[in-house]
């Protein structure tokens, strides 16, 4: 089992997607684990998007993913890293196919309204920035066995 970091942008939330977004997470047989709807700050954005502190769009997309609440989730499942970024699409809108999030919800790369972890090593640093130990879940779902073999 795999867990990944996957958050609403501000876009997404304004935008009223929300409820779309973690509809497709549960009917794919994903685990919520951890959740929470949040104001982050500046620095914090500015952490989580530390790989790409050298890119012309790093302070652009930092300030904005701090202007308004994001919707940060932990999702859990059979290598539900590549299985998110599969169901996101692709980083650009334009290039992800429909039946993916950002190809069927929006248009623009600047507000490609979610995000997702890109690897399991991420994955974990993300999930570790966003949350503490006593933020998740402790559970079994009732699909678990109807899920997996
Ligand atoms: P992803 O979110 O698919 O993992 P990323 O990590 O490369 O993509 O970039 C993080 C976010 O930064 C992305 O979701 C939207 C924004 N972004 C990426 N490339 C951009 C560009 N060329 N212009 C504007 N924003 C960009
Ligand atoms: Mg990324």
């Amino acid at each position: 089992m795999e867990r990944t970091f996957v958050a609403v942008k501000p876009d997404g939330v304004q935008r009223g997607l929300c409820g779309e977004i973690i509809k497709r997470f549960e009917q794919r047989g994903f685990k919520l684990v951890a959740a929470k709807f949040i104001q982050a700050s500046e620095d914090h954005m500015k952490q989580h998007y530390l790989d790409l502190k050298d890119m012309p769009f790093y302070a652009g997309l930092c300030k904005y993913m701090s202007s308004g609440p994001v919707l940060a989730m932990v999702w859990e499942g059979q290598s539900a890293v590549k299985l998110t970024r599969m169901m996101l699409g692709e980083t650009n809108p334009a290039d992800s196919k429909p039946g993916s999030v950002r190809g069927d919800l929006c248009i623009n790369i600047g507000r490609n309204i979610i995000h997702g972890s890109d690897t399991l090593e991420n994955a974990k640093k993300e999930v570790d920035l966003w949350f503490k130990a006593e933020e998740f879940a402790n559970y079994t779902l009732c699909s678990q066995p109807f899920l997996y073999e």
